[in-house]
């Protein structure tokens, strides 16, 4: 019986024409700034989100963390969403290797301008820990794959530059929401001072991210990589992956929110509850009872979820799952959730 992997969009495997452009890629020291490929993806990311430069990193993190260190110094506040990924899924990353805290405003993955004013603590107070950045994510994992709406996400940016903050969007499925809301994803960036996004996720390549801002930011970014062990060698083997994905796997993210869509509306006729409604291409849903014996039933018909929270779960839908695959996960739960009862 074959795997339906609905884990994330990061277990995609690339396409044969991914592989191929792979393979015909021109190489060179990236590190040198040598490599063609890679030079050609930073041109093209920056171009598509609207900044002047771009900087190649191993991964979505890499980028995130990057950016925490371009904006701030140690012993400062980064205001986030509420289970910002920067905070929950980065390992500790923000305050280990840039001495950052991190306050958390807003729920549901939105935050408004109102609350990122009643957070903001300035440095004039030796007591308290001054605010220097506003992390926002677009679209957000722990909220379920939510749109930020363009013009509350940019009033709430706005605010805090009038503050004298900085601002880095993780974009790290920045296309999904251009697709979902019909935002061009320069829009989207464009009051930001950075903008990470990643081609591992629903565009399908098999490694890399970017960090995108102004030419000065990503030369003191290339710096701050180089430091974290992230400077490449002949990594135009993955920009050509990632370049494909950019050229060829934007627009058919629709089929993947279009799939989340139709899971959904299963899952609520097996009778789970599903919350919120998918915008993109996750779907967060509930099981009351045991979690580990749900993950146990599931993976015994090999149809793999993530648990987010006892009872609760998240499933993706990707390249690599077709709209049979939807149908025949839907089969195999109604017979996990039936062993589970009886
Ligand atoms: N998210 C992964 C896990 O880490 C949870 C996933 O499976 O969804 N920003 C956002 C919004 C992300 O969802 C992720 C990956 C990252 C950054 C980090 O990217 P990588 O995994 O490339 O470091």
């Amino acid at each position: 019986m074959k795997a339906i992997d609905l884990r994330s969009d990061t277990v995609t495997q690339p396409t044969p024409a991914m592989r191929e452009a792979m393979a015909r890629a021109e190489l060179g020291d990236d590190v040198y700034g040598e490599d063609p490929t890679v030079n050609a993806l930073e041109a093209a990311a920056a171009a598509r989100v609207g900044k002047e430069a771009a900087l190649f990193v191993p991964s979505g993190t890499m980028a995130n963390q990057i950016a925490i260190r371009l904006h701030t110094h140690h012993g400062e506040v980064v205001l986030a969403s509420a289970g910002a990924h920067v905070l929950r899924y980065e390992g500790g990353a923000a305050s280990a290797l840039s001495g950052v805290q991190i306050a958390t405003i807003g729920t549901g993955g939105l935050f408004t301008a109102a609350d990122v004013r009643a957070a903001y603590v300035p440095p004039s107070n030796v007591h308290l820990a001054p605010t220097t950045l506003l992390a926002a994510e677009n679209t957000h994992n722990a909220a379920g794959g939510r749109v930020f709406p363009v013009d509350a996400l940019h009033e709430a940016v706005r605010a805090a530059q009038d503050l004298g903050l900085r601002a880095h969007l993780d974009g790290a499925r920045i296309f999904n929401a251009e697709v979902a809301s019909g935002v061009p994803a320069a829009r989207i960036a464009e009051p930001f001072d950075t903008v990470a996004f990643c081609f591992s996720k629903g565009l399908g390549a098999p490694v890399g991210s970017v960090l995108c801002g102004t030419r000065e930011a990503i030369e003191r970014a290339r710096r701050l990589r180089k430091m974290l062990g992230g400077g490449m060698r002949q990594a135009g083997v993955l920009a050509a992956a990632a370049l494909h994905a950019l050229e060829h796997h934007v627009e058919r993210l629709a089929e993947d929110h279009a799939k989340a869509r139709r899971l959904a509306e299963g899952l609520v006729k097996l009778g789970l509850r599903v919350d919120p409604e998918p915008e993109t291409n996750m779907v967060m849903f509930e099981v009351p009872g045991d979690t580990l014996a749900f993950l146990r039933a599931t993976r015994a018909r090999r149809l793999l979820v993530n648990p987010t929270a006892p009872g609760r779960y998240r499933a993706v839908t990707h390249l690599d799952v077709s709209a049979a695959d939807v149908e025949e996960a839907l089969e195999r739960l109604e017979e996990a959730l039936a062993k589970l009862r009886a």
